[in-house]
């Protein structure tokens, strides 16, 4: 055996055994409040039209199913259900 090809050798099994790199958790899905927060950006707990044009790729004004101009969380929740593709 050449010298030259047992170096390459050593060098590859080096390689192969410093190339077990970690890899980071993945994070967990975000809740529905989580996601919620994200859209209310100044945190009174419903979101404006200021804060999200669409929500769930909806219309603002679809996802405000009451009218009353702002989106509650149940409202969010709904939109973001519907548009979910549906399971099974
Ligand atoms: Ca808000
Ligand atoms: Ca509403």
């Amino acid at each position: 055996m050449k010298p030259l090809m047992l170096a390459a050798l050593a060098a590859t099994s080096l390689g192969l055994l410093g190339g077990c790199d970690q890899r980071p958790e993945r994070p967990a899905e975000p809740t529905l409040q989580t996601r919620f927060d994200k859209a209310d950006l100044n945190k009174d707990g419903v979101i404006e039209q200021k804060e999200a044009t669409s929500i769930a790729d909806r219309p603002f004004g679809d996802v405000d199913t009451n009218d009353n101009q702002v989106v509650s969380i149940d409202e969010f929740e709904v939109a973001v259900q519907s548009a979910a593709p549906p399971r099974g």
